[in-house]
């Protein structure tokens, strides 16, 4: 099946920042966009999301480049022809870009073109989404883990750690999974309501109010579960990414935003140790920076097989990256985010070499998010068991949570909720 149109555009995220969308047509008339997400606290070792540098527009976050980019060379090279898979096409993008980063045409560019054509594939096969991009198995609907705290690059509060994510795992399928957790939630705008708190929402939908400390984070949230008629840990349990590559600083982590306090890498891991021991938490993403490497070793020997241990700026996606941690010994599980890495290809590769040494894949959105749904259809395909995409408000997020529905309904009595197993060595 021939591609007879590719078109982008610079439409706008989340955050009202630049972003581009991807129309594509195939010849039997198949046609889909794709727009693709931007991070804040992104890793070093991401894909280059190409922008203007242009300060006359949006600050210079344009992506007008990455436009053209996709009109003209992508399309001059794509556009009449037929490729056998997506891997064909994705190989050639690589390809014509020639950079290991994706810095010539932008992953940003790349990756519009690479998701919007597995969806107009998908759509010419037949097939939804979720089953072009994982077979005929697809079938599991993930535990939804809801960032109802939110700090660190995404608020302006007092809170360090980035990311406090209630697991609603104790449900017999997604849909009553995705009430406890919108129940939660709004239980928690009222436990802060009664302490005084701000109930305003960060950048992922989360409250950011500012607390007496990052503990206090956990402290309402567990109200909130208690107060909602659930248990915390039977019913729902804690998820964290703390994002502390934004904190490290000459080698050591600093809590700028609460006490000013700065850990080494070891009092960090204790700080970690504690908190597990204290708070029914399940999953830890980014518990150090991505260039702690020793301290991921550490980190991974002491808590390794307690709980899910994410490797996000770490990993950034990228197989070799994975292929070294492996090597290493670091981390359990690694995220997903597709345009960290730029390709759909290339995202299912990093998945299989996780899947095939025993790590759990985190899928991700980002927190300039648009309301493309792929990453849900992404998670369901892959039987990812879990992901991460925003709170219980905030359309980009839930639109995602919204398909979710849609594909269990789809699905009817052949879809598994993933529960808590899916979190490595639950207790
Ligand atoms: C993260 C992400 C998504 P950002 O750190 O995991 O929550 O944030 O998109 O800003 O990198
Ligand atoms: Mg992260």
């Amino acid at each position: 099946m021939k591609i007879t149109k590719v078109e982008a555009i610079e439409v706008l995220d989340s955050r009202g920042n630049p972003t581009i969308e991807v129309d594509l047509t195939l010849e039997d008339r198949a046609h889909a966009c794709a727009m693709v997400p931007s991070g804040a606290s992104t890793g070093e070792r991401e894909a280059t999301e190409l922008r203007d540098e242009d300060k006359s527009r949006y600050g210079g976050n344009g992506v007008l480049k990455a436009v053209e980019n996709v009109n003209g060379l992508i399309a001059k090279e794509i556009t009449g022809r037929c490729f056998i898979n997506q891997r064909e096409l994705d190989s050639l993008m690589i390809d014509l870009d020639g950079t290991p980063n994706k810095s010539k045409l932008g992953a940003n560019a790349i990756l519009a073109v690479s998701m919007a054509y597995a969806r107009a594939k998908a759509i010419s096969m037949g097939l939804p989404l979720y089953q072009y991009l994982g077979g005929s198995n697809a079938h599991i609907l993930p535990v939804p883990c809801m960032n109802v705290i939110n700090g660190g690059r995404h608020a302006d509060n007092n809170i360090d750690f980035q990311e406090f994510m209630i697991a609603p795992h104790n449900a017999p399928t997604f849909k009553e999974a995705i009430r406890i957790g919108e129940e939660v939630f709004h239980s928690l705008k009222s436990v802060l309501n009664i302490k005084g708190y701000s109930t305003g929402v960060g950048d992922e939908g989360g409250f950011a109010p500012n607390l007496k400390s990052n503990e206090e984070a956990v402290e309402v949230i567990l109200e909130a579960i208690t107060k909602a008629g659930y248990n915390p840990d039977t019913d729902i349990s804690i998820c964290l990414d703390p994002a502390t590559s934004e904190l490290w600083d000459n080698g050591k982590y600093k809590l700028s935003k609460s006490t000013g306090k700065i850990l080494s890498s070891d009092e960090m891991i204790k700080l970690w140790e504690n908190w597990i021991k204290q708070y029914p938490i399940v999953l830890l993403e980014d518990g150090l920076a991505e260039n702690d490497w020793i301290g991921w070793q550490a980190l991974t020997k002491e808590l390794g097989s307690k709980i899910e241990l994410v490797g996000d700026d770490l990993f950034c996606t990228n197989k070799k990256i994975l292929q070294e941690g492996i090597n290493k010994g670091v981390a359990n599980s690694i995220l997903i985010k597709l345009n960290q890495i730029g390709t759909v290809t290339e995202t299912l590769e990093t998945m299989e070499i996780a899947r095939n040494n025993g790590y759990n894949c985190f899928v991700s959105h980002r927190s300039g998010e648009t309301v493309d749904t792929f990453i849900a259809d992404l998670t369901v395909g892959l039987n990812a068991g879990h992901l991460k995409t925003g709170s219980g408000c905030r359309g980009e997020r839930i639109e995602k949570f919204n398909q979710f529905l849609r594909i269990e309904y789809q699905l009817k009595g052949s879809s598994v909720f993933a529960g808590k197993k899916t979190f490595k060595h639950v207790r």
